[in-house]
């Protein structure tokens, strides 16, 4: 499948509403959903976009060590939030700031982390079960797996109380078959993909036919890597290798996203087992705000993706829609209200105090760590008032 002309579509690069072969099937998916929900994906995005140009920005100021941009990626990640039902749990790597924002994190919060004031970010549990960023790449899949086979067995063990979990898969079908079973979505990259935890996630994921969608966002570059390095094939074709059903995906298209996604999610909880979601986006910016990617690849092919832009492109649909300039004004409005807020108060953030460190590596208090963290007070006073 080439790059030009990914497998499904529901929206042209120019703005047009039009399915053909195997995505005429996901038509339905889109018709069943009302105005607002249309518009929400558009105010997900534009939201989005505004937060990170904000935090780029802020790290070129010195207020962050280091920022992962989300910039041309929001379609995907939006579509593929959106269709996640509220039990569900999501376990992205680092540059999923759209998906964090559906599903309730502060964006603050991401910036605290890369700010380094904090090692997680925020509780999965308070925030739509969004879990924390992953920065050793691949090995959320594996923890995404090791989730959804939980819930394979805490599944199994509802359904026969007397019987202990053999943790085979036998009664999966009978118990997934409800709306309200949970399912699990892992995002990670073209990249990632090479890494081993990925393959072992793939196994496992496969053979126990667990509840859970992998979605791979192939933004064409694993920092200076083209994918065309990774796999010699496309990468949607090593999901069906290990028996996952595979589909590739326009990642630029929020509604084929939500629309695939959707289908995937609904066949995961239902027994189906494993699905993969190849969305074939681009990473517009830099890999991260340390990395110049001008040494690595051409302007032509930065745009020739920015012509593919997915807000620009759902903006034309929406119009063509009748959604008016009042209402694109309120977004930008808000865009801007919402940078506004996410600058004051970055620029308030308070440094943890340093006992902090300590707190956290044991749940009960360790003889180690209070001795460690009394030498840090000592040492700390040392200095006296120039501390
Ligand atoms: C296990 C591991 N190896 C190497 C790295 C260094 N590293 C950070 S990001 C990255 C590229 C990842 O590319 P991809 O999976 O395509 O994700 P993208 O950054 O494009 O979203 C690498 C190699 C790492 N963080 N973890
Ligand atoms: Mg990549």
């Amino acid at each position: 499948m080439s790059d030009d002309v990914p497998a499904l579509q529901l929206l042209a690069p120019d703005g047009t509403f039009r399915a053909r072969g195997a995505s005429e099937e996901f038509v339905p998916y889109i018709e069943a959903l009302d105005d607002e929900m249309l518009r929400a994906f558009y105010r997900d995005m534009s939201l989005t976009r505004a937060f990170d140009i904000e935090a780029t920005n802020l790290q070129r100021q010195g207020e962050m060590a280091l920022w992962v941009p989300s910039h041309g990626q929001e379609a995907a990640q939006v579509g593929s939030a959106r269709a996640a039902r509220p039990q569900d749990h999501l376990f992205p790597s680092y540059r999923e700031h759209a998906a964090a924002m559906v599903r309730g994190v502060d964006p603050v919060d991401i910036i605290r982390m890369l700010r380094g004031l904090t090692h997680g970010g925020w509780n999965p549990a308070a925030h739509g079960n969004f879990h924390i960023y992953t920065l050793v790449i691949g090995s959320h899949a594996l923890h995404a797996t090791g989730y959804a086979m939980g819930i394979l067995f805490d599944n199994e063990l509802r359904a026969t109380p007397a019987r202990k979990s053999t943790g085979t898969k036998s009664s999966t079908k009978a118990v997934n078959a409800s709306d309200d079973n949970e399912a699990v979505i892992a995002y990670f990259g073209d990249g990632a993909t090479s890494q081993g935890d990925v393959a072992e996630a793939f196994v496992f994921a496969a053979s126990y036919r667990t509840p859970q969608v992998f979605f791979v966002q192939n933004n064409h570059w694993a920092i200076s890597v083209p994918v065309s390095v990774q796999s010699r094939t496309p990468l949607y074709l090593r999901g069906t290798g290990y028996g996952i059903p595979s589909v590739q995906i326009d990642g630029n298209d929020v509604l084929v996203s939500y629309a695939v996604s959707t289908k995937a999610l609904t066949a995961a909880r239902s027994g189906e087992g494993p699905q993969l979601i190849e969305a074939l986006t681009y990473r517009m910016g830099a890999h991260t705000t340390s990395d110049d990617p001008t040494k690595y690849r051409s302007h032509e092919e930065h745009e020739s993706w920015a012509k593919r832009d997915p807000i620009t492109r759902y903006e034309k649909w929406l119009r063509s829609r009748g959604a008016d300039d009042a209402f694109f004004a309120e977004i930008a409005a808000e865009a801007g209200d919402l940078a506004a807020d996410i600058r004051r108060r970055t620029l308030a953030l308070q440094d943890p105090v340093s006992d902090t460190i300590f707190d956290h590596v044991y749940s009960e208090p360790h003889p180690v760590m209070s001795e460690q963290k009394q030498w840090l007070t000592e040492y700390s006073e040392s200095f006296g008032d120039a501390s």
